[in-house]
């Protein structure tokens, strides 16, 4: 047999360092090209529907839709697949009251004296402020930390990489599958965060990174009437290399 480094049994990784994961086969379909297309068609339809929606439904959403969602979230790459993250579900009508409260005070705090004039202009197209009702009426707030490091069995510090990167990737997909069900969220991130931490009891070792209020949008629901940027202003395509740039 040719020493084929993948195989946990060859005498070239046994040579290495151990090796955590046996290696095993990854052979997903191969699609041909026309259904290539309509799935990447139909996928981009279905994310361009998506919306930050602020206007909730109370109407109660099942436990299993939640956990499919956070199970999906955990799909994301991590750095060295630590999975660097914990999203904590909160269903209780008194925690959620008291998230509300907490966030309200931090949300007056940082609309009439921690943001800049330019960040106020920013926002005002979004029409949003210090009030967060949603909060208590929603059927589930989903809060994801980073866990800036891990723990082992004993106790000990397990390190852990590029955990922002990881967490947003995780998160994006916890967007889509939350809209892919169609329900809605909004990727809220009451500055600081720190209470959640002390209200959701988690350990020092964990941050909370982005707030996600989960529910249907109510009947009324309203959005601002954004566009989404161009596929030219957010992409470049074979780009001439820097220096060449300067010389045209
Ligand atoms: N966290 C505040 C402010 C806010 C900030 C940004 I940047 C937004 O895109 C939206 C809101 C709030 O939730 O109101």
């Amino acid at each position: 047999m040719p020493d084929d480094p993948t195989r946990p049994d060859s005498p070239r990784s046994l040579a290495r360092e151990p090796e955590p994961y046996p290696f095993v086969p990854y052979r997903p379909e191969r699609l041909s090209p026309e259904r290539m297309r309509a799935r990447a068609e139909e996928f981009y339809a279905r994310m361009d529907q998506r919306r930050s929606v602020r206007h909730f439904s109370a109407d109660p959403v099942p436990r299993a839709l939640i956990e499919l969602a956070i199970r999906t979230a955990s799909t994301a790459p991590s750095g060295a697949h630590r999975q660097p993250w914990t999203f904590v579900a909160v269903s209780d009508p008194g925690i959620k009251r008291e998230i509300r409260l907490a966030a309200e005070a931090e949300e007056r705090e940082t609309y009439a004296r921690r943001m800049s004039d330019e960040w106020r202009e920013a926002l005002r197209p979004l029409g949003t402020d210090a009030s967060k009702p949603y909060l208590e009426l929603v059927p589930w707030i989903v809060v994801a930390f980073e866990q800036r490091h891990g723990v082992d069995d004993d106790g000990g510090k397990i390190k852990h990489f590029y955990v922002k990167e990881s967490v947003g990737l995780a998160c994006g997909l916890f967007i889509a599958a939350v809209h892919t069900m169609g329900l809605v969220t909004l990727t809220h991130t009451p500055s600081p965060m720190g209470f959640l931490t002390k209200i959701l009891g988690r350990p020092e070792h964990e941050r909370p990174f982005i707030l996600f209020p989960v529910g249907y949008p109510a009947a009324d629901a309203r959005v601002p009437d954004l566009q989404r940027k161009s596929l030219d202003e957010v992409s470049a395509w074979d780009p001439p290399r820097g220096d060449a740039a300067r010389d045209r």
